[in-house]
């Protein structure tokens, strides 16, 4: 059974992620992505339509020809998760180097 994210749990969680912000009006997260042109924007929601199957976990996403908003809440829950922490993560790996955390030292 998942649950909703609340407490020093979810600020954990938020604060390991890079680059995603708390939705203003409904407890949800969004991120920005930045690709050169349409047909690399597609490849990216192309392979993010497979990671959400693979996770049984669906995003909300918005495309304007080359700039994709992602945005994660978990519907059994009405308000954040997990589920969309792991999400994010997964798909953070697959986005271009310029929209993902530096690497370390
Ligand atoms: N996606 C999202 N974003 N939230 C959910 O609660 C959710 C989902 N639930 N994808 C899944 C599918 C659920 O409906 C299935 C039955 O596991």
């Amino acid at each position: 059974m998942v649950e909703r994210l609340v407490g020093a749990a979810r600020h954990a969680a938020l604060q390991g992620l890079h680059g995603w912000s708390e939705v203003e009006d409904r407890d949800a997260i969004r991120k920005t992505y930045h690709f050169s042109d349409f047909s690399e924007a597609w490849g990216f929601l192309s392979r993010i339509a497979l990671l959400a199957e693979k996770h049984d976990h669906h995003p909300e996403i918005f495309n304007v020809y080359n700039r994709v908003e992602i945005i994660l809440s978990t519907h059994d829950v009405e308000g954040l998760s997990e589920r969309d922490v792991r999400l994010a993560e997964a798909i953070d790996e697959l986005a271009p180097l310029r929209d993902r955390r530096a690497p370390g030292p």
